[in-house]
């Protein structure tokens, strides 16, 4: 039998690099030895492809960027990420330059051969160049087949404002928002203010197409508007402002179906944080996010069976309203009075063995490996015309 031969894309320009290496060494060692052979394939920070030629029994964060010593600290802190964040070493043989403008720069041969010999890509690679079609369009040209979402989903998932237009055309319910482009920002900024000041308050100001939290305000008094689209224009011409909502949380992991089966959703997840001397869970958005609060994942979410049922039906709806494939996570508010709100879909979620995507599968009876074979099996089905 021959095994599958998987490229593990990781690394890349955006600020997820770090958290891509973690990432890469999760599915490598969960990938079956049996079943695949893995090319690891890393990205600097400058553009540079790089391919690990060697296949050690336990794939760590240093070997696979390319140190040759494991750094003390990294040993010694016992976490993940180390005293250091993680990052793809500039390699002394490079395989291929990628640039944002020109797309892909071929330096020499391995290039060629490292890229035919490919079975089907796994991109983690996150942002800008990664997650918002570019990376899937350079595999569509070249005709290898790639795990995750296409062009077309992938930037739909990456624009905000996009986003929604897609959902509400499937039906689904969105928040109230306002997106503002470079040229409303010039031409209409008073018009578009007004707008805004009709919001719910306190409204969500984000860069369109951020992919992180980076840009984004909380915004409670409407005289500090001007001052958060400011600050999101920095990462984006193109802003969003959405309404505050007043709900729960909680996610659902849809994964594509095979061929002529319908996509599957997950159990819903909430994360939760609970008072330490009440038990109590908190629903406050402040308490929710600081950093000392004991958070953990409750899936399947405790919430009535019939809204259990309802949120996997609408994740499955908001995957095909993207025209998603394989993955993606999808986020909802559960308001007050039991309605589901649709927040965003992410092509690219979280995805190291204890991300709340593989979480998710994980309650629902999917093991980190099973799914990892399942994502690379429907890879290899679509980009083989089957789909
Ligand atoms: F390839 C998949 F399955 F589509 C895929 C690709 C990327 C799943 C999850 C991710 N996620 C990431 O790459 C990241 C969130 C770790 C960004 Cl760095």
């Amino acid at each position: 039998t021959t095994r599958r031969r998987v490229l593990v894309l990781f690394g890349g320009r955006s600020a997820e690099h770090p958290v891509s290496c973690v990432t890469a060494v999760g599915v490598l060692n969960a990938l079956d030895r049996n079943a695949y052979e893995a090319i690891p394939v890393g990205i600097t920070r400058n553009g540079t492809w790089s391919a690990v030629r060697e296949t050690p029994d336990t794939w760590t964060v240093s070997r696979l960027i390319g140190q040759t010593a494991i750094p003390e600290a990294e040993a010694a802190s016992g976490s993940p990420l180390g005293a250091e964040l993680p990052e793809v070493q500039e390699p002394e043989h490079p395989v291929a330059l990628h640039r944002a403008s020109t797309g892909i720069q071929l330096v020499d041969t391995v290039t060629h051969e490292v890229l035919s010999e490919v079975d089907v890509v796994f991109p983690l690679l996150h942002g800008p160049f990664g997650e918002d079609g570019t990376v899937q369009g350079l595999f569509e040209t070249l005709g290898i087949p790639y795990v995750g979402a296409g062009v077309l989903a992938s930037a739909v998932g990456m624009d905000k404002h996009y986003m929604k237009l897609a959902f509400q055309a499937a039906g689904l319910t969105v928040g109230d928002w306002v997106t503002i482009t470079n040229r409303d920002w010039y031409q209409r900024r008073d018009q578009k203010l007004d707008e805004i000041r009709n919001l719910a308050f306190p409204v969500f100001v984000k860069p369109a197409r951020g992919g992180s939290s980076l840009g984004i305000t909380r915004v409670t008094d409407p005289a500090l508007l001007e001052d958060a689209i400011e600050e999101a224009r920095r990462f984006d011409p193109k802003v969003v402002v959405e309404a505050g909502i007043l709900g729960r949380e909680i996610e659902c992991a849809v994964l594509d179906g095979h061929e002529t089966d319908d996509p599957r959703a997950s159990y819903p997840g909430e994360i939760e944080v609970l008072d330490e001397t009440s038990g109590h869970q908190f629903y406050d958005f402040a308490a929710k996010y600081q950093d000392d609060a004991a958070a953990e994942l409750s899936c399947p979410a405790r919430i009535p069976e019939d809204a259990i049922d309802e949120v996997r039906r609408l994740a499955v709806r908001g995957f095909q309203a993207v025209d998603a494939s394989g993955l993606s996570r999808v986020d909802f508010f559960y308001t007050p009075d039991g309605q589901w709100v649709i927040n965003e879909i992410n092509t690219m979620p979280g995805f190291t063995p204890i991300s709340m995507y593989p979480a998710m599968w994980d309650r629902t009876g999917l093991s980190y490996p099973e799914l990892i074979h399942e994502l690379i099996e429907l890879g290899v089905e679509r980009g083989t015309g089957l789909r």
